[in-house]
């Protein structure tokens, strides 16, 4: 089924902008967000013609063959960290639930199915001087898209190879916006880092991190990733592009 402001009508129980092309569903969240929207609101687009990754990388989001949405949400200034987790873990929620198998979240937050990347996350914060107006989770989630002959056919996959169905996104979103609430709800809580942590797929992996090469240790419950360096000192990764070098480790 094609996505309307009608179909979603039927189905969110919340503030919501549809729209069938937009640059970024981010840019608009964020002014939505400025303008008083309601925590929980959410824009959804059916094409991103200028749909952003992080360090202005490109996110691709043709028309009638993923998700693009961004959530307005106003947690505390301490829970910021957890904003990317809760996107990552809703996503893997969504392809388990779908009966996909082989999931994994990449540090920070690539969610992968079976080594391929199926869906990005794009948090982005709004202060008004030293005040926090909110923050606008940014979700780019491949439902059909054909990657053949682009560059990233080998690194990209979608939720219905991966699923073997096909699948309609309005109730996919529905799906979504569910667990987002529910993991949003335990921000604080130790269950969420635990299950985060647990979801991981690279630590004890050797892995290339920016500059850095070493072991994948651990991740911090702000989300800060701990690598071994060759000289055995743990560096402490606050962001950065993981390639995993080596499944043992060594
Ligand atoms: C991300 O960046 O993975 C975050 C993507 C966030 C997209 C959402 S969609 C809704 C909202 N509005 C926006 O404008 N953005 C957010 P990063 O880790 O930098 O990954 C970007 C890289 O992933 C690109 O350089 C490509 O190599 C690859 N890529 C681009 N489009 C892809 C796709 N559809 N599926 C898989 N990989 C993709």
């Amino acid at each position: 089924m094609t996505l309307s402001t009608k179909t979603l009508d039927n189905q969110l129980n919340r503030p919501f902008r549809y729209y069938d092309s937009v640059d970024s569903t981010n840019d608009l969240a964020k002014t939505w967000l400025k303008d008083v929207a309601q925590a929980g609101s959410v824009i959804i687009a059916d094409e991103q013609v200028k749909g952003r990754g992080r360090k202005g990388r490109t996110w691709y989001t043709p028309p009638n063959v993923a998700i693009a949405m961004s959530v307005i949400l106003k947690p505390s200034p301490s829970d910021l960290s957890r904003i990317n987790i809760i996107g990552a873990l809703s996503v893997y929620d969504l392809a388990e639930h779908l009966g996909c198998q082989n999931i994994g979240i990449k540090w920070p937050n690539d969610v992968q199915i079976n080594g391929k990347k199926v869906s990005g996350i794009l948090p982005e914060v709004v202060w008004d001087g030293d005040q926090l107006t909110g923050v606008v989770l940014g979700m780019g989630i491949n439902v059909r898209n054909d990657f053949s002959n682009t560059e990233i056919a080998d690194k990209a996959t979608t939720l219905e190879i991966e699923a073997a169905k096909s699948l309609d996104r309005a109730e996919l979103i529905t799906y979504l916006l569910e667990r987002i609430d529910m993991w949003y709800d335990r921000i604080t809580t130790e269950a969420l880092f635990i299950t985060w942590k647990n979801r991981l797929n690279m630590l004890g992996k050797r892995i290339q991190v920016e500059e850095l090469e070493g072991l994948a240790v651990d991740v911090e419950p702000d989300g800060t990733l701990l690598v071994q360096d060759d000289f055995k000192q743990m560096q402490k990764i606050i962001a950065g592009d993981v390639f995993i070098i080596n499944e043992s480790g060594n």
